[in-house]
């Protein structure tokens, strides 16, 4: 059974360009061919396996900052963005975390809220994935509050000096540069840190059972002496980080659906080979019932994910509409990896097939770049006028 083809019952990819096709399909291929074969192993073992190696690939395709322009960056649309995040993570929600946090967090504040020199320092390395970068904005007591934080930038001189703790941070350990948000006597700056500088640390955060192919990390900040040209000049307030939120959270409204199409071909194609009472799983009804509900969400999600994209390109998407998608195309797409789950009964647990590592995957994706409480006090806010956060 061709599952692709099975999936696409709308028609969506007579939507596409042949340009938004072409990126889309090289993504993929660099995805089979880099990661798909090994990623259950990475995920099994906690370890990506040449992490540096791998972003010089994905560096060399052009995907990391592909929708920044200038500096090395490849200057695609949001649209084949979203494409190239859903590819990333049909293949692990890890490889999707490691292209959105160098590029629309990392790259993405250093390119919009930076000083020319640190663009010029920073952004071609990142692009070329010749560096890694990471974004410390939680703590580990502020996360969907980040307005609570507790790491401090205070001036000595010219100088800055940073303390205080970053909670959860993708890439920290392997990060060459990270973008590091703290309070000063002027409310939340973020600044340029370069890993090597004394008194910062990344430890790494050991026992997840979800995002096992991924590195996160806690950030220490102990008298971190910064020169004054560390700040990002054009970021000020909590709005500069929540801008760069919007470009990561906007990438997942497509990149959940990726891990939610794997898991329901894998369900697909296992329904037609198992059987059970004479006939193979897919053909009682329902069975059916399970997999065409699945494909009407994933339908639905990426018709969401696509409208968002063109009104992104067009310049009219506005936040609320990101939040949307993220909760929808999230919490659908644990949904279809947790029902796709059931179709392969206990080898459904088994990481000899994506399902599972997809599903605990999600449960991350899920909670980062905003839980499904916080995007529905954004929606509900957009909706009332009432703010129900505090
Ligand atoms: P609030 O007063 O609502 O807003 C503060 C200022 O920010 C502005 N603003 C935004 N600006 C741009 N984009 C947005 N999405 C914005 N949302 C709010 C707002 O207008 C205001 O501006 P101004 O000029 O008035 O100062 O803020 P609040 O303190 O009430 O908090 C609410 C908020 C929005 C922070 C909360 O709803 C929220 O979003 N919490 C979630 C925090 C979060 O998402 N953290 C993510 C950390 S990074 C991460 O998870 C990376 S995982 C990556 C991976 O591995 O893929
Ligand atoms: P809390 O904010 O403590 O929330 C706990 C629960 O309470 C949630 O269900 C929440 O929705 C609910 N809640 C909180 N406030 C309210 C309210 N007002 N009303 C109703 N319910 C509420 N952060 C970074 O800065 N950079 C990264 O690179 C990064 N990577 C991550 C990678 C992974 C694998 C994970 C799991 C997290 C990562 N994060 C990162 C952190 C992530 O953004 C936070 O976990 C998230 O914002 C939630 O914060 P918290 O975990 O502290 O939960």
């Amino acid at each position: 059974i061709d599952t692709r083809a099975a999936l696409d019952l709308a028609g969506i990819d007579d939507l596409l360009s042949a340009d938004e096709k072409a990126v889309r399909d090289s993504v993929r291929s660099l995805c089979e061919r880099r990661v798909e074969p090994y990623v259950g192993d990475w995920f099994e073992r906690g370890e990506i396996d040449d992490i540096r190696g791998l972003a010089k690939e994905l560096g060399a395709l052009g995907v990391l900052g592909m929708h920044l322009t200038g500096y090395g960056c490849a200057g695609m649309s949001a649209t084949e963005y979203g494409l190239a995040c859903l590819e990333l993570e049909a293949t692990d929600s890890g490889l999707r975390s490691l292209v959105s946090v160098q590029g629309s967090l990392a790259m993405y504040s250093i390119w919009k809220y930076g000083s020319e020199e640190q663009k010029t320092e920073w952004l071609p390395r990142l692009a070329a994935g010749e560096a890694l970068g990471c974004f410390g904005l939680t703590e580990p007591d502020a996360g969907s509050d980040p307005s609570s934080m507790l790491t401090r930038a205070r001036r000595d001189g010219d100088d800055w000096i940073l303390d205080g703790r970053k909670m959860w941070i993708t890439n920290g350990s392997v990060a060459d540069v990270a973008v590091v948000w703290a309070k000063t006597d002027d409310g939340v700056n973020g600044f340029v840190v370069p890993t090597s500088t004394p008194g910062f640390s990344a430890p790494r955060i050991e026992h997840k059972m979800s995002l096992r192919a991924s590195v996160t990390s806690e950030l220490v900040l102990e008298g971190v002496r910064l020169p004054a040209s560390a700040v990002l000049p054009e970021a000020r307030g909590l709005k500069a980080p929540l801008g760069a939120l919007n470009e990561a959270r906007y990438g997942i409204v497509w990149g959940s659906l990726g891990a939610a199409r794997s898991s329901l071909q894998a369900a697909l194609s296992y329904a037609s080979e198992r059987t059970q009472f004479g006939r193979p799983l897919s053909g009682f009804q329902l069975t059916q019932q399970k997999l065409v509900d699945m494909n009407l969400e994933l339908t639905k999600g990426l018709l969401l994910a696509l409208h968002l994209g063109r009104r992104k390109d067009a310049g009219t998407l506005r936040t609320e509409e990101i939040s949307l998608g993220k909760l929808n195309n999230v919490r659908e797409a644990l949904d279809i990896c947790r029902t796709s789950r059931t179709i392969l009964g206990a080898n459904g647990i088994s990481l000899e097939y994506p399902v599972i590592r997809h599903m605990n995957n999600l449960e991350s994706v899920l909670t980062y770049e905003g839980t499904v409480e916080m995007h529905t006090l954004i929606l509900g806010q957009a909706m009332t006028g009432e703010n129900a956060f505090r």
